[in-house]
């Protein structure tokens, strides 16, 4: 019976000295992009280029420990998507990179986002994050960085409208669960001592 005791206490401590498994929480980042004027029921943004962007996860609670996936998703408008060599400067290819000073992880390409007259229609581009940019993002305070880039000579022109960050993350272990798990354990181990005495 001794040993019963000494295994509670040993899992009590163990349970006070490191994080609760807890369930994975899911997080949610919208940016509504506006300002350049509205196409097909969406306030849109028009870039030129190049242009960032940052995605703050902000200040959650219970914060974050780590995150454990994470999806960038573009809805976008007018992109051509395409290369010609004998007419470069009617090509248009947009990238999608995760910014994290000096290296541009890349991230993908925007799809086509253009009927087969050349007039925009809205798309939605999907970006799973690999493991490298997430853990920047852990550096950098839970903020991605997006750069957009027009690649090809000559000025393009991308309507953006929005951006959304999802994901699921780890939180960090509330002090409060810790001790109240640690002591009723304490307790039951206590509990055991007695009955036998
Ligand atoms: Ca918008
Ligand atoms: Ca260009």
């Amino acid at each position: 019976m001794k040993k019963l005791r000494f295994l509670l206490v040993v899992l009590a401590l163990f349970l006070l000295s490191s994080p609760v498994s807890a369930s994975l929480l899911s997080f949610y980042d919208l940016i509504d992009f506006a300002g350049s004027g509205t196409y097909q029921g969406e306030d849109y943004l028009l870039l030129n280029d190049y242009t960032f962007y940052w995605h703050d996860l902000g200040y959650l609670d219970p914060g974050i420990a780590y995150i454990n996936d994470a999806t960038l998703s573009i809805k976008h408008a007018g992109n051509k998507n395409f290369w010609d060599p004998s007419h470069p400067f009617k090509s248009e290819i947009w990238i999608v990179f995760g910014y994290n000073n000096p290296i541009n992880n890349f991230l993908g390409r925007l799809g086509r986002s253009v009927d087969q007259n050349m007039n925009p229609i809205w798309r939605t581009d999907s970006f799973v994050l690999d493991n490298d940019i997430l853990g920047k993002m852990e550096n950098r305070d839970w903020r991605l960085r997006v750069n957009l880039l027009d690649v090809t000579p000559g000025d393009d022109y991308l309507f953006l409208g929005k951006s959304e960050l999802a994901g699921n993350y780890s939180p960090v272990p509330e002090p409060g669960t810790l001790i109240l798990l640690g002591s009723g354990l304490l307790g039951l181990g206590a509990l055991g001592f007695r009955r036998r005495k």
